[in-house]
């Protein structure tokens, strides 16, 4: 590499154990580590989000830019993806992350004319695939940028006027194809401007079904290039739009079954977004888990005192636990991964920060999947689980579960038997148990 955008950092960031005071070392993270019957590098699946990461600048709602880049620099737009595209793939290697995510205009700037925009990214991909072969580094997903622009103020899909569906519609296949031209392994659909802001003006019914069509399509278009990775929907309750219609995993999931959809697609489940939704992280990875939709995962937090997307990254190893049981349970992601859809806080100017941050989010998981492996080989809340059920499992309880007997049987029962006895639910020992694990 001829020049270099992270001069202080060295080629590689090592592993250096739980003891090592480097801040530029993993002390959880150790890629080629057996964990059960996979690395923790295959467990992960970690994944770098190219728009916060290369072109976050801190701007927030108060305040412009507080962050230059030295690849953000040129003048022309062309030019800046390109070193961006360097920079990045310098970061992922140093880093030693295996995957990335992109919307198709962080990659790509956006140009005058729609073929503009086409070939700008058409020519960005090509270099990106280039750099992929050469360091081996994948793309997790690619998606399309279908709230910035303008156009999109009243929605992309869901958008009143037909001709701003098909500018969405058209991101959408450029994107999908550069996402299959990439090899990427899942392509996501965020709903950012899909929602709406007055039901003065807004027909509800006829916005859902014209999502549903527009995700039809995606899923035709899909078929016909033979792009062969998952589809995934990314719930968000609200941000940009007041009430958007992806609210959380289990709407999302009703909305898919409604319109047919539900075979084509997965859920990318987002932290920050579940606790917007007034949801734990781990309750929406366990509503798509349990109807086995959970996909891939959006890896960040928010702050519990701030009522909107703070993104930042992960730290809290109770959390990361906790989702790694989840995963764990359901044998892992599949194609999915965990993308750090986080950014560094506007004080964090330098490039330096970026691998800190990364370096955090990487280590609370790999001591969350950790701990989770643990808890799962001891079967430590397994067992409980199953023994709180098993009134089900034989008996009276077996035949309600396979529909041999009604509510009249149940009266008889219930009037031979009398008063159940109740066990205790055990909430604050099952919480010290995590907390063993958790404080090893
Ligand atoms: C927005 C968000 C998006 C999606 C991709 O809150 O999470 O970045 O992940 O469009
Ligand atoms: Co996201």
């Amino acid at each position: 590499m001829s020049k270099t955008y992270f001069p202080n950092i060295p080629t590689t960031i090592p592993f250096e154990g739980k003891n090592s005071k480097n801040p530029l070392a993993f002390k959880y993270y150790d890629r080629d580590q057996r964990v059960g019957s996979k690395t923790m590098a295959e467990h992960l699946r970690f994944s770098v989000a190219y728009w916060h990461t290369m072109l976050g600048n801190g701007a927030d709602r108060f305040g412009g830019p507080s962050i230059e880049r030295t690849w953000r620099q040129a003048s022309d737009p062309m030019d800046r993806a390109k070193e961006t595209l360097d920079a990045a793939f310098e970061f992922f290697q140093k880093l030693g992350i295996d995957y990335y995510c992109f919307h198709d205009r962080d990659i790509a700037p956006e140009g005058v004319t729609v073929t503009e925009s086409i070939r700008n990214l058409q020519t960005i991909i090509g270099i990106a695939k280039q750099k992929q072969k050469a360091t081996g580094v994948k793309l997790l997903w690619g998606t399309a940028n279908l709230f910035s622009n303008p156009i999109y103020s009243q929605g992309a899909g869901t958008n009143p006027n037909a001709l701003v569906m098909a500018h969405a519609a058209t991101q959408v296949k450029n994107a999908l194809e550069a996402t299959k031209e990439l090899g990427g392994e899942n392509y996501v659909f965020w709903g950012g401007r899909e929602g709406y802001e007055t039901l003065l003006s807004t027909d509800l019914k006829r916005e859902q079904e014209q999502m549903a069509r527009f995700f039809q399509m995606a899923v035709d278009y899909k078929k016909k290039i033979g792009f062969k990775g998952q589809f995934l929907i990314e719930p968000k309750p609200a941000e940009p739009s007041k009430h958007q219609y992806d609210t959380d995993a289990a709407t999302t999931l009703a909305f898919l079954r409604e319109f047919d959809l539900i075979d084509d697609f997965k859920l990318n489940i987002e932290a920050n977004h579940a606790t917007l939704a007034g949801h734990t992280f781990e309750h929406e990875l366990a509503v798509a888990s349990a109807a086995g939709k959970l996909g891939s995962v959006d890896a960040n937090r928010g702050d519990l005192l701030l009522g909107w997307d703070t993104d930042q990254f992960p730290t809290d190893v109770y959390s990361t636990t906790l989702a790694m049981v989840i995963i764990l349970k359901q044998g892992g992601l599949g194609k999915g991964g965990l993308n750090f859809d986080a950014k560094v806080r506007r004080s964090s100017i330098d490039p330096s920060d970026l691998f800190y941050a990364h370096i955090g989010g990487m280590d609370a998981f790999a001591r969350g999947l950790l701990i989770a492996h643990e808890i799962m080989e001891e079967k430590v809340f397994s067992k409980f689980v199953a023994e709180r059920y098993k009134s089900f499992d034989s008996g009276m309880g077996a035949k309600i579960m396979s529909g041999k007997v009604g509510l009249s049987d149940l009266e008889k029962w219930a009037v031979k038997e009398g008063a159940p006895d109740l066990a205790s639910g055990r909430q604050e020992m099952l919480e010290n148990i995590l907390n063993s694990y958790i404080f090893r």
